[in-house]
C-alpha cells in the first residue's frame, strides 16, 4: 500500500509522503481506499434488500473503511514512518451531514452489519447538500447555520444514472451518487443517494433560509426543512416522493437488468421502509408495475410481499399524516391508488382507527405501511409491546402475524474498534480477538472480574479516554474540563421526552448543595450535547437554560472546582466518538414508554459507562442483562405512565405547589442569578412550561432521579467496585451488536 500511496501523491500533487500536507494525504488515502473497495468482493444473492431512509447518519468514513478492509494498522504504520499521524489525517475529512438522530444512525449501523454479514443490501436516500444545520451558540442560544459538506473529492461516486420524476406541474431529472459500504473483513454494498440535477446551493441566504417554493433548486438542499407552514409541508412531500420514485425506478431497473420477471419481484427484492418517510414507495411501486402491464390487483399483491415497515417512535407528532389535497398538489398520479387502497380497507373494516384516509382527508402513512406491507416491527422489546397493546392495537388485532420485535443494535466496528483503540487493545489482551466477529464472546471478560490487575488496567484505559476528550474539547471548542472528575454525559437529540431539563434540574440541585457547603468528594462534570429542531421552542429554551447554568457555575469560584456543566457545540457522530469512550455515567432518562429504544445507551455500555436510566426502550433489556447492581434505575414504570395519560391525572403544578424541594429547583430557573445571564423571556417561558404543562412529567421523577444520582456518585468512590460494574456492562454488551439485529431481520423479515 505504501507504494500506491506514494504513487498517488506523486501523480496528483508531485510530492512525497514526508512533504505532503494532511489534506493531500487524506486525498491519497481516499483514492486508495476507493480502489481497494472496487477491486474487492461484492455481496450478491437471489433476493436483495433495499433499505429506504430519509436519513443516513454515517459519520466520517476513512478510518472505518480502513478497519473494515483490514488495512488500518498497516496504514497507521506507514504514515508514522513518514512522520504523519492517522488521527490528524482523520480530522481533515468533513462529516457527511445526512442524518439527524437515532433512526439515521441506526440506518448507518445497519448498512455496516448487512455488508459484514455478507448480505446483498443497499441503502437508498437523498444527497442533501447542506444536510441538517450546523449548530452555533451565540448569547447562550442555538443558532442554525448551513452545513455544506460535499467537497470536490469525496466518498460520493458519480454513477451517471438518472431518472425522470413526474410532479404535477413539472418533472425533475435525478442524478445518482453512490457511496461504497464496506463490510468488516467482508464484501461491499452501496448507499445510493439521489440528487436533483438543477439543485442550487446559492439560493441559501443567511442561516438556513431559502425560498421554499423553488422545488427545482431546493429539493435536495436540507434534511427536514422547516415544516411549520404549508410550503414546508409541500417541500417535504416533494422530497419524499422524489426519494421513493427514484428508489422504485432503480429497483425495477436492476431487476430488469438481471432478467427477473417483475411478477416475481418479491422473490428478488425486499424493501425496508425506515419510519414513514418512504411510505409512498407503496403506491409508486404499484403505479410503475401497472405501467409495465401488470394487473392492478396483482401489483398490489406483489408490493405487499415486498415491503416491510419499521416504526421508530410512538410520538403522535412523528407519525406522518399528509392531507390528500397536498398529495394532489405534488404527485396527483398516486392519489387514485391511495384512494383505492383505502377503499379496500374501508370495505373490510368499519373501525375508523385502521383506515388510511381519515374523515379530515388526511393519509395516515403508517396505516398504509401496515396494511400493504408484510411486516411491522418495533425497535426494542418494550416498544413493540406498546405498539401491539396500545398505539397500534387495532392493527395487531387484525394482523398479529405481521408484528415482530427487532431490538436495535450498534456496529462494534465504529463504536469500539474505531472510537476506542485502547479498550480494543485491552480486550484483545484479556480475552483474545474472537469478540470482533462474535460479540457474545465479550462474556469471557466475566472470568476476570475478580482480578485486581484487570480492574486497575480498565480504569487506566478510562482515564486515558477522559484525558483525550479533555484535550480534544480544549483544542476544538476552547472548553476546559477536569479529567479527574466524574464524566456524566447526556448526548442525544433535544426533546422534552428525553428530559434534558430533568438533568438540568439536578445540576441546579447540586449547585445549591455546594453553595450550602456540601462538596462532592470527586468533582463532577455534566456534559450535554444536543441539537434542537429549529422550530421547537421549548427545546431551544432548555438549551438556553443549560448554557446559562454553564456560565453561572464557571464564574462562581465557590462551585467551579466541584461542578462543571458543558454543552458541546454541534454534537455529531465525530463528537460522539470522542465523548462515549470517556464516559462514566450514561444518562438515559426518558419518560418511561416514550423512548422507542435508544442506541446511545448501548454505545456507552460497550465503552464501560454505567447507565442512569428509566425502565424505557432498550434500557429494560440492558437492565435484564447487567442486573440491579450494575445499573441505576429510577422513576415510574411505563405502565404507570400510560395510566397517567389514560386518566389524565398528572398535574405538574401540584408537584410544584406541594413539594418545597421541587419548587426551589424549578424557581431557580427564574432566579436573579440566572436572569442576570440569560434572556428573561425564554427562562420565564420554560419555567411556566414546567409548571403548567410538563407534557413529559419531569417533576414526577425528579426526586427519585436526584437520589439515584447521589447514590451513583457515592458508589463511584469505591474504584474497584465501580470497575466491576464497568466490566459487567462491557461483558454484557454483546447482545446489542447490530450484527445480531441484522441476523434477526434477515431470519424473520428479509430472507436474503
Ligand atoms: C429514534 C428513537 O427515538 C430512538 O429511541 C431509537 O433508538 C431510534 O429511532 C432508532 O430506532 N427515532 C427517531 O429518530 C425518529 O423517530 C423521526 O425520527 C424523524
Amino acid at each position: 500500500m505504501e507504494a500506491r500511496l506514494t504513487e498517488i501523491l506523486q501523480e496528483k500533487f508531485q510530492t512525497g509522503l514526508e512533504q505532503a500536507t494532511n489534506e493531500q494525504v487524506y486525498y491519497a488515502l481516499l483514492t486508495l481506499t476507493k480502489e481497494r473497495i472496487k477491486e474487492g468482493p461484492k455481496n450478491e444473492g437471489k433476493r436483495k434488500l433495499y433499505y429506504i431512509s430519509a436519513e443516513f447518519l454515517i459519520g466520517k468514513l476513512l478510518s472505518n473503511n480502513l478497519i473494515n478492509l483490514g488495512i488500518y494498522d498497516e496504514t497507521a504504520e506507514v504514515l508514522k514512518k513518514h512522520g504523519k499521524k492517522l488521527a490528524e489525517i482523520e480530522e481533515v475529512e468533513p462529516e457527511p451531514s445526512l442524518g439527524n438522530g437515532g433512526l439515521g444512525r441506526l440506518a448507518a449501523c445497519f448498512l455496516d452489519s448487512i455488508a459484514t454479514l455478507g448480505l446483498p443490501g443497499d441503502g437508498i436516500g437523498l444527497n442533501y447538500h447542506m444536510g441538517l444545520f450546523k449548530q452555533v451558540f451565540t448569547d447562550h442560544k442555538q443558532d442554525e447555520q448551513k452545513n455544506p459538506w460535499i467537497e470536490k473529492d469525496s466518498w460520493l461516486n458519480d454513477t451517471g444514472i438518472s431518472f425522470e420524476v413526474p410532479f404535477k406541474d413539472f418533472s425533475l431529472r435525478s442524478h445518482l451518487y453512490d457511496i461504497d459500504v464496506t463490510g468488516y473483513e467482508g464484501g461491499s454494498n452501496k448507499l445510493h443517494l439521489f440528487d436533483v440535477e438543477t439543485v442550487n446551493d446559492a439560493i441559501v441566504g443567511n442561516g438556513i433560509n431559502f425560498d421554499k417554493n423553488d422545488i427545482r433548486e431546493n429539493l435536495t438542499l436540507f434534511l427536514y426543512p422547516d415544516d411549520s407552514d404549508k410550503a414546508g409541508n409541500l417541500l417535504r412531500i416533494y422530497q419524499q416522493y422524489f426519494m421513493v420514485s427514484n428508489a422504485a425506478q432503480y429497483i425495477i431497473r436492476e431487476c430488469e437488468e438481471k432478467g427477473y420477471d417483475l411478477r416475481k419481484l418479491h422473490e428478488h427484492v425486499a424493501i425496508q421502509i425506515n419510519d414513514t418517510h418512504p411510505s409512498m414507495v407503496i403506491p409508486e411501486l404499484i403505479r410503475l408495475l401497472v405501467q409495465k402491464q401488470i394487473d392492478f390487483n396483482e401489483a398490489i399483491e406483489i408490493v405487499q410481499k415486498t415491503c416491510a415497515y419499521t416504526n421508530h417512535t410512538i410520538l403522535a407528532e412523528a407519525l406522518e399524516k399528509w392531507p390528500v389535497d397536498y398529495l394532489e398538489q405534488v404527485a396527483p398520479q398516486i392519489v387514485p391508488i391511495i384512494r383505492d387502497l383505502d377503499a379496500r380497507i374501508k370495505g373490510r373494516y368499519k373501525d375508523p382507527r385502521v383506515h388510511i384516509i381519515d374523515d379530515q382527508n388526511r393519509v395516515h402513512m403508517a396505516h398504509m405501511d401496515i396494511h400493504y406491507g408484510y411486516s411491522v416491527n418495533g425497535v426494542a422489546y418494550l416498544h413493540t409491546e406498546i405498539l401491539k397493546n396500545e398505539e397500534l392495537k387495532p392493527f395487531y388485532d387484525i394482523y398479529p402475524q405481521k408484528f415482530n420485535n427487532k431490538t436495535n443494535g450498534i456496529t462494534f466496528r465504529r463504536w469500539l474498534l474505531h472510537c476506542n483503540h485502547e479498550l480494543t487493545a485491552w480486550l484483545d489482551e484479556k480475552i483474545g480477538p474472537d469478540y470482533r466477529k462474535d460479540a457474545t464472546k465479550l462474556e469471557k471478560l466475566l472470568d476476570h472480574i475478580n482480578d485486581e490487575e484487570t480492574l486497575k488496567s480498565l480504569l487506566v484505559v478510562k482515564q486515558k479516554k477522559k484525558e483525550d476528550l479533555a484535550a480534544y474539547l480544549k483544542e476544538t471548542q476552547g472548553l476546559e474540563i477536569n479529567p479527574n472528575s466524574i464524566f456524566d454525559i447526556q448526548v442525544k437529540r433535544l426533546h422534552e421526552y428525553k428530559r434534558q431539563q430533568m438533568n438540568a434540574l439536578y445540576v441546579i440541585y447540586k449547585y445549591l448543595e455546594i453553595k450550602s457547603g456540601k462538596k462532592p468528594e470527586t468533582p463532577i462534570t455534566v456534559i450535554f450535547g444536543a441539537k434542537a429542531a429549529p422550530a421547537y421552542i421549548i427545546a431551544k429554551d432548555i438549551i438556553h437554560l443549560i448554557l446559562c447554568l454553564q456560565e453561572l457555575i464557571d464564574n462562581d469560584p465557590e462551585v467551579a472546582p466541584y461542578l462543571k456543566v458543558v454543552m458541546v457545540e454541534n454534537y455529531n457522530v465525530t463528537l460522539a466518538e470522542k465523548l462515549i469512550p470517556s464516559c462514566d455515567i450514561s444518562e438515559q432518562i426518558s419518560l418511561a414508554s416514550k423512548e422507542a429504544s435508544g442506541t446511545g445507551n448501548m454505545k456507552f455500555m460497550l465503552n464501560g459507562a454505567v447507565t442512569m436510566g428509566t425502565e424505557d426502550g432498550a434500557n429494560v433489556e440492558i437492565h435484564q442483562f447487567v442486573g440491579d447492581e450494575n445499573i441505576y434505575i429510577f422513576g415510574e414504570s411505563s405502565e404507570q405512565v400510560i395510566e397517567h395519560y389514560r386518566k389524565m391525572d398528572y398535574n405538574a403544578v401540584d408537584y410544584y405547589i406541594n413539594d418545597e424541594e421541587i419548587r426551589r429547583l424549578v424557581d431557580f430557573i427564574i432566579s436573579p442569578e440566572l436572569l442576570r445571564i440569560g434572556d428573561k423571556y425564554l427562562l420565564l417561558e420554560l419555567h411556566a412550561e414546567l409548571i403548567r404543562k410538563d407534557w413529559f412529567m419531569t417533576l414526577l421523577d425528579v426526586k427519585d432521579y436526584i437520589q439515584k444520582k447521589e447514590q451513583a456518585y457515592a458508589d463511584y468512590e469505591d474504584r474497584m467496585a465501580w470497575a466491576k460494574k464497568m466490566v459487567v456492562n462491557i461483558a454484557k454488551a454483546g447482545y446489542f451488536s447490530s450484527d445480531r439485529t441484522i441476523a434477526e431481520y434477515n431470519r424473520d423479515i428479509w430472507h436474503l
